[in-house]
């Protein structure tokens, strides 16, 4: 057959930033030298991910960084984002004893070899990692003690390695921290809807932990002349219809995710709707608090995966709690869309249609860096897949060749990056101010509560052996990285729904 007809190059601006991602507690396995417990060494050492996986060796990345940034080196990547494990540096969490050696050298090195390759480091303070130790003293939960706790590990970060990192994150996707850890409790610490008020109190914890370093910061290490950001995670939601109930549903859900965690410190406070629905469950600040929050982050680090459609319900909620307080019904999906391995919808315009919406709504100063992009599909564990239950086909990828042990052809994920590089490309030229995006992910690793069943990375891990394998996604975006742009998707690319 011929070549499909390319609709052309997009290019991006000088200056991006393509990089790739991953976080401590994912990749680096040597849970026991030098480091304390985690929250996550608890919850899944208990049995809580599948087929009682744990991060216990993971990628043994700990290990094996130099090697694993020499793959970095080829995939032509310029940054990478990475979190620093809390509890490798501060075993108990406590920042009055002084940090580990081990912690500190595991995590110098690494900056030095990033940097020696002309890899520019990007580094999350908490990925969801909290010190175990810390969790005992009541964790998130806790305010004095969380804040203080989380400023005293950003002030030993800053100043151990704030030579050579000058972008900092806070906090990766608070959301995730306080929904999935304490409300539907598919995160550590697994805290089930014990009140509806728990996910409110740790979130906004979270916030002013993520503050109180974001000053910490800006008072004390301003010479180190970096940046500090947070990254958010959300998922569009688009309204189902024109319907005035629909379009305000659409709205509600998205102040719910994104609003909750933006808009104390783009707009000043929580979302109206918030306080509506929740009244006193949801804390409030106080002004010296708005104030500290108020433009306390210098980019706005985005996670963005899918997209999903909300519709008013047909008659109000009953009772209080996230979900409830929310009122808006959930996972209405056009079943015509594909799904990844974890079931979430590919829908590429729902990344334009974020990044406009940030844009406009919060007119982030440093502008917009997408955190996270990327899709869990792999060939050669689809089949198995395939036969769930209730399982909702066709996805995009039927029909495409299986991959084999020693070849490990995407052409899935190469679709998805194409499609939302395209997507990004679009908001950019819509004058949203996008300033680079991350790959999720470097490797393959343990997707939390899903185990190591669910790949997410451009470089395939076979994890009996540690060998690493680059995906032909990871030499897609190779490609993408090195010209600074990609060719536009062929129509017979593109997924159903709206185009660009
Ligand atoms: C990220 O979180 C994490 O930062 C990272 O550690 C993790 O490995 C990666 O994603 C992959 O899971 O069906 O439209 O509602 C992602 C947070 C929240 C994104 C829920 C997808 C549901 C999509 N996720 N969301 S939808």
């Amino acid at each position: 057959a011929e070549p499909a007809a390319r609709t052309g190059f997009l290019a991006f601006p000088e200056s991006f930033v393509f990089g790739v991602a991953t976080s401590a507690y994912q990749i680096e396995g040597a849970a026991a030298e030098g480091r304390g417990p985690s929250i996550w060494d608890t919850f899944s050492t208990a049995g809580h991910a599948k087929d009682g996986a744990t991060g216990e060796v993971a990628c043994d990345h700990y290990h094996l960084f130099k090697e694993d940034i020499r793959l970095m080196s080829s995939l032509k990547v310029k940054a990478y984002r990475f979190s620093i494990s809390w509890s490798r540096l501060l075993p108990n969490g406590d920042a009055a004893e002084p940090p580990s050696e081990e912690g500190l050298r595991f995590y110098s090195e690494l900056l030095d070899a990033l940097l020696q390759a002309g890899i520019e480091p990007w580094v999350t303070l908490y990925h969801w990692d909290l010190p175990e130790a810390l969790h005992a003293k009541g964790g998130w939960l806790s305010k004095e003690m969380i804040v203080k706790a989380f400023g005293d590990y950003a002030r030993i970060c800053f100043h151990h390695f704030g030579d050579r990192v000058k972008y900092w994150i806070t906090l990766n996707e608070p959301w995730c921290s306080a929904v999935l850890g304490y409300n539907t409790g598919d995160h550590a610490p697994g805290y089930t809807e014990e009140t509806d008020t728990a996910c409110y109190v740790a979130g906004h914890h979270l916030l002013l932990a993520h503050a109180e370093a974001a000053q910490i910061y800006r008072e004390e290490f301003a010479q180190q002349g970096g940046e500090v950001g947070i990254s958010l995670n959300a998922d569009w939601r688009q309204a189902d219809s024109e319907r005035e109930e629909d379009l305000e549903a659409a709205r509600r859900a998205m102040e719910f995710s994104l609003g909750w965690f933006a808009e104390p410190i783009y707009l000043g406070d929580y979302p109206k709707c918030m306080r509506e629905s929740c009244g006193d469950r949801l804390p409030s600040f106080s002004a010296s608090e708005k104030k500290k929050l108020f433009q306390s982050s210098d980019f706005f680090g985005l996670n963005s995966y899918s997209g999903n459609m909300a519709k008013a319900p047909p008659r109000p909620f009953e009772g209080t709690g996230y979900w409830e307080d929310i009122g808006v019904e959930w996972w209405h999906t056009d079943h015509q869309w594909a799904r990844t391995d974890m079931d979430w919808p590919v829908v590429p315009w729902s990344l334009r249609e974020i990044l406009l919406y940030v844009q406009d709504r919060y007119k982030p100063m440093g502008g917009i860096i997408v955190t996270e992009n990327g899709c869990a599909c792999e060939p050669d564990i689809s089949a198995e897949l395939d036969e769930r239950p209730g399982a909702l086909l066709p996805r995009p990828w039927d029909g495409v060749r299986r991959a084999t042990s020693s070849d490990f052809e995407d052409p899935e994920r190469v679709r998805f990056f194409r499609a939302h590089l395209s997507a990004v490309h679009a908001a950019i030229e819509r004058k949203a101010q996008v300033k680079g995006y991350f790959a999720w992910s470097f490797l393959d690793n343990f997707e939390w509560a899903e185990g190591y069943g669910k790949r997410f990375g451009i470089v395939r891990v076979d994890f009996q052996t540690q060998e690493r394998t680059i995906k032909s996604s990871g030499h897609f975006l190779a490609r993408v990285f090195e010209a600074n742009g990609l060719e536009a998707p062929a129509k017979e690319e593109q997924y159903p729904g709206r185009t660009f």
